[in-house]
């Protein structure tokens, strides 16, 4: 069974042709999105054995999602279908100059909307290593949110470690103070955290790293750690024992195509290089390098490295 366990909602993602305002753009072509398969392919090209629990349309997108899956070697095994509920689906503007590119969903009421306990229900724990959680699923419904909290609650308890990355989406939350509140619960159950600065600072009011990092280790998080674009990444946790607190700078991106995909890369790094047995320093100058492969790329994770192109890249 899988060693490594990500879950959420998987869309088939139209991205513009030409740049400006969707209405106006006729050609689109298709790419994979969803924050936590990203992750998924991203550490099971490095040569780990992943599994992504979802649901997806008895519909030509499901079907797309499921061969782009198992192309990359995840496993189906907690891949249920739903055919009473369509598949998502996402555009995404032509990002320019580096922008942040506007999106736009179709996804409520979508068959992953529909994700429920049940759906764990043959998770085997036991044989299961890491759990990493996105701040998306939660928003999906309130079923959705159920599932996250007890697919977080109970690898903790089996003691499967387990990463969260808030994925802030305002747009899928009926209010910033139920994101908020709802997401700091779920990182309660987190080993850890792992936002970005602006994330950060909207969810623990902190302003600082430090301070946003103090919120979650108060908290029972063991390390947190904290994207900061460009600029690189920020630790501040215990992982090896005792309390540190660092920054590793980022590399230069020359050309920064789309940015969306980053936080996913930096995760597929971070997980990834803490499961390999690395110190928490090379895990974020991992984070930082893998997320800077997304970058450069127009889907979210064509960019993630196999393990042979991240060793040359780690060189
Ligand atoms: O992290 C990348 C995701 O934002 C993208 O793939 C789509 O999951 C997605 C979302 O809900 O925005």
């Amino acid at each position: 069974s899988p060693a490594i366990l990500t879950f959420g909602e998987a869309m088939a993602m139209l991205v513009a042709n030409t740049p400006g305002e969707l209405s106006g753009v006729e050609s689109f072509h298709r790419r994979l999105a969803g924050a936590d398969n990203n992750v998924a392919i991203g550490l099971s090209r490095l040569g780990f054995h992943v599994g992504w629990l979802s649901r997806v349309g008895n519909d030509s997108l499901g079907r797309f999602i499921q061969q782009a899956l198992k192309a990359e070697g995840i496993d189906e095994r907690y891949i249920h279908l739903d055919p009473q509920h369509p598949t998502g689906l996402m555009f995404k503007e032509r990002a320019e100059n580096g922008a942040d590119p506007k999106v736009e969903y179709f996804r409520r009421g979508s068959a992953a909307s529909h994700l429920s306990i049940e759906d764990a229900a043959d998770i085997d724990f036991q044989g299961l290593t890491h759990l990493h959680a996105t701040g998306i699923t939660p928003a999906l419904s309130e079923s959705a949110l159920e599932l996250t909290r007890h697919l977080m609650q109970t690898a903790r308890e089996s003691g499967v470690s387990v990463s969260f990355d808030p994925n802030l989406r305002p747009s899928l939350w009926p209010s910033e103070a139920v994101m908020r509140d709802t997401l700091n619960e779920l990182a309660l159950h987190a080993d850890y955290v792992l936002p970005g600065l602006s994330e950060g600072r909207l969810l623990t009011g902190g302003e600082t790293p430090e301070a946003i990092a103090d919120f979650y280790l108060e908290r029972g998080a063991k390390a947190v750690i904290i994207k900061l674009g460009p600029e690189g990444s920020y630790y501040r946790g215990n992982l090896d024992g005792t309390l540190e607190s660092f920054l590793v700078p980022g590399q230069p991106v020359a050309n920064v195509v789309d940015t969306v995909g980053a936080g996913d890369g930096f995760a597929v790094g971070i997980i990834s290089a803490l499961l390999d047995g690395l110190a928490p320093r090379q895990a974020l100058e991992r984070g930082n390098l893998v997320g800077a492969q997304a970058v450069q790329v127009v889907g979210d994770m064509e960019g993630l490295p196999d393990r042979a192109t991240l060793e040359s890249l780690e060189r």
